[in-house]
C-alpha cells in the first residue's frame, strides 16, 4: 500500500476534569474526514498522548476508528518509552481497522541504537501491520544520522518515516537514497520546503484547521509553483507562530472550539488553557478568515 499524503495529526478532546470526551471527539473525526486530507495520524504528541493511561491511548484509538470513514487511511501511533508498553498498544492496534503503526523513538533513557533497533522489530511483531518510524530529535533527544534513518527504513515492516526535523538536508538524503519508502514531513511550518526537499507527503497538528491550505501547498510544489507555494506557506505560517504562541495543542482547541467543532477545549495537565491576548490574537485570525 502506498502511504504517501497529507494526514491530521488528532487532537483529544478532554472535558474539565481531564475525561475524554466522546463528542467531541468524534465531532473532530467527522471534521477531519470531510476536510479532503488523506488520513488521520492517531495518538501522537498532538493527542497528549504521553499525558494520558495505556488504557486511554487504546480508547482512543477505538474511538477514533469507529467514527472515520472508509476512505481515509488510519495510522495509529503506539510510541512509548517501554517497549513492553508499545507492544501492548501495537497489539491492540493491530486488531483495529487501521492500516499502519508509527512509534516515535523512545525518550528519556538513552538507548543504544541496536537496542532501538530492536525495539521497532518487536514492536512491528506485535502488531503484525506496517510502520512509520518517528524522528523527532527536538523532542525525543535522539538525533539520527543519515545512515541510522536508512538502517531503520530497512528493518522488516518499516514501510516509512516521519521525520519532524527542520534538517532539510538529511531529508533530501533520505528520500533520495531510499525512493522505494515514503517520507512524511513533520513540521507544518516547512511543509513545502519539505516536499521540495523530497518527501511524499506530510503529517501535521495544524492540519486540524487548516487542512484545505496544506492541500494547496502540496498541489502547488507538485505543479512547480514555487511562488504560489511560498505565498501559501507564509500565509499557513502566520497561523502557525500565532499557534506556537499560544501553545500548539490548546491554541489548537482553542480556535477548534470557536469554531463549532468541539465544545470542549480542556487539555491534560500542565498543559495550560490559552491566555487572553493569545486568544485575541486567534480570534483576528478566526475573524480574517485565515482559519
Ligand atoms: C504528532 O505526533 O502528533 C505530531 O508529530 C504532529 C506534528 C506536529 N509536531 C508536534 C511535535 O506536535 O504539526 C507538528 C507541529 O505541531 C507543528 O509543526 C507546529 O510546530
Amino acid at each position: 500500500m502506498n502511504f504517501s499524503g497529507l494526514y491530521a495529526a488528532t487532537l483529544t478532546p478532554f472535558n474539565l476534569d481531564e475525561t475524554i470526551n466522546h463528542d467531541d471527539l468524534a465531532s473532530l473525526v467527522k471534521f477531519n474526514c470531510e476536510s479532503g486530507l488523506d488520513g488521520l495520524y492517531v495518538g501522537g504528541s498532538t493527542a497528549e498522548a504521553f499525558l494520558c493511561s495505556t488504557e486511554e491511548r487504546i480508547q482512543t484509538l477505538e474511538l477514533t476508528a469507529e467514527a472515520a470513514t472508509a476512505d481515509m487511511t488510519l495510522i495509529a501511533h503506539v510510541g512509548d518509552i517501554s517497549t513492553k508498553k508499545s507492544e501492548i498498544l501495537a497489539r491492540a492496534a493491530g486488531a483495529m481497522p487501521y492500516q499502519a503503526i508509527s512509534a516515535v523513538t523512545p525518550f528519556y533513557y538513552p538507548v543504544a541504537f541496536n537496542e532501538l533497533k530492536k525495539h521497532y522489530s518487536d514492536v512491528i511483531q506485535a502488531a503484525g501491520k506496517p510502520m512509520i518510524v518517528y524522528n523527532f530529535p527536538a523532542f525525543a533527544g535522539m538525533n539520527l544520522s543519515g545512515e541510522q534513518i536508512n538502517e531503520l527504513l530497512n528493518i522488516d515492516g518499516v514501510v516509512a518515516l516521519k521525520q519532524t526535523s527542520a534538517n532539510l538536508y538529511q531529508m533530501e538524503q533520505v528520500t533520495r537514497q531510499n525512493p522505494e519508502k515514503t517520507v512524511f514531513n513533520g513540521f507544518d511550518e516547512i511543509l513545502a520546503s519539505g516536499l521540495v526537499a523530497g518527501a511524499n507527503g506530510g503529517i501535521g497538528s495544524t492540519y486540524n484547521i487548516q487542512a484545505q491550505r496544506m492541500i494547496d501547498i502540496q498541489a502547488a510544489i507538485f505543479t512547480n509553483n514555487a511562488q504560489q507555494a511560498t505565498a501559501l506557506q507564509r500565509e499557513a505560517n502566520v497561523l502557525i507562530d500565532a499557534l506556537v504562541g499560544a501553545g500548539v495543542i490548546p491554541g489548537l482547541k482553542y480556535v477548534l472550539k470557536q469554531k463549532g467543532i468541539i465544545q470542549n477545549e480542556h487539555c491534560r495537565r500542565p498543559l495550560n488553557v490559552v491566555t487572553d491576548e493569545h486568544k485575541a490574537t486567534l480570534n483576528a485570525l478566526i475573524e480574517a478568515n485565515v482559519c
